[in-house]
């Protein structure tokens, strides 16, 4: 074979070679046989580990996770709902340095840094049920909370008749779910509703004690109050009971986000008039499903965000099939 043509030949291995190496791994030691499957490690940091959604939550993400064989780790503060307790966390998950993480951001700012941080360390960040106020995770699976917020004025509006004074309890400002179930209220009680008086938000800080007693306050300061609406579990816990001990169960009507057992036990009593029901299973099983699509390299068409559904839930279909999914199993 003439040299020139040696020379070719020997140039063409050596690039065939190459792109071999960089399709395998970018430059990685090209191995000689296949390595035995990865076993994926996704970490799921709750806002609140010891609340009935995020618990329900955990229950869809670990039935993603067995079926694509992917190990899922929980995790969370049980102390509070908020930042200081919540970042520990995501910064213990981050040393693990798993393959992805899913996060519910207790605050919309306070959570951007630390969520940079495992970005940029390589770790992909799902945002679940709560968002930050920038874009850079791979996408966020939620709730549609300004529609739920809407859907709560009108269950609301119809259980008072749509006239008089109504009251909210939320957790704090600044978490992308509650805030949003606050607009969407406001939005549609202004849009449909003259005749309702509505005295604003307050904020219990997730603490039950709290809720009820400026429920108590509000039912005090307002003897004419014929509804509340509160905007997630704890601040329904609380809600509840405070309007329970007064002797005001039916009296003062009361809509409350989510469908933990004593709110489901409520509105089957009669206490809570309608849930705004979450569906927070599949809202952990479609968080794994998409980090897993994103971890395998199965990146195009991955949207930055998918709704999972809710219910309007009241005593007339609570025990309908088609509701079952939406009440919460911790
Ligand atoms: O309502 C849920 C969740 O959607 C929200 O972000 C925080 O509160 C809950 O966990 C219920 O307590």
């Amino acid at each position: 074979m003439p040299r020139r043509m040696l020379f070719v030949l020997a140039a063409l291995t050596v690039g065939l070679a190459f792109l071999v190496a960089s399709a395998s791994g970018g430059g990685a030691a090209p191995s000689t046989h296949q390595s035995a499957k990865k076993t994926y490690t996704i970490y799921l940091v709750a806002g609140i580990a010891s609340d009935a959604f995020y618990l329900t939550m955990k229950k869809g993400a670990q039935a993603a996770g067995k079926k694509l064989g992917v190990k899922v780790v929980f995790t969370g503060s049980t102390a509070s709902f908020s930042p200081n307790t919540q970042i520990p966390f995501l910064n213990g998950a981050i040393a693990r340095h798993p393959d992805a993480i899913l996060i519910a951001p207790t605050d919309k700012t306070a959570l951007i840094a630390p969520i940079q941080r495992a970005i940029s360390a390589g770790i992909p960040v799902i945002t679940v049920d709560t968002f930050i106020a920038k874009p850079i995770a791979v996408t966020n699976v939620s709730t549609d909370n300004v529609a739920g917020g809407k859907a709560a004025a009108d269950a609301l509006a119809k259980a008072i008749g749509s006239s008089g004074d109504v009251g909210a309890i939320s957790v704090n400002p600044g978490i992308s779910t509650t805030d949003q179930r606050a607009q969407g209220f406001a939005a549609q009680l202004k849009a449909k509703y003259p005749n309702i008086n509505y005295l604003g938000i307050q904020y219990c800080n997730d603490d039950q004690t709290k809720a009820s007693n400026e429920t108590s306050a509000l039912m005090n300061g307002h003897p004419n109050l014929k509804g509340i609406f509160a905007m997630n579990v704890v601040s329904g816990n609380g809600v509840t009971s405070a309007v329970t001990a007064a002797g005001k169960s039916g009296q003062v009507k009361l809509v409350e986000f989510d469908a933990g057992p004593p709110q489901v036990q409520a509105l089957k009593a009669g206490t809570i008039d309608a849930l705004v029901a979450q569906y927070p299973y599949g809202i952990g099983q479609l968080g794994v499903q998409l980090a897993y699509k994103y971890i395998t390299g199965h990146r195009t068409g991955i949207k930055k965000h998918y709704g999972t559904g809710s219910a309007v839930v009241t005593k007339a279909n609570v025990n309908s099939p088609a509701i079952k999914k939406y009440l919460y199993t911790p």
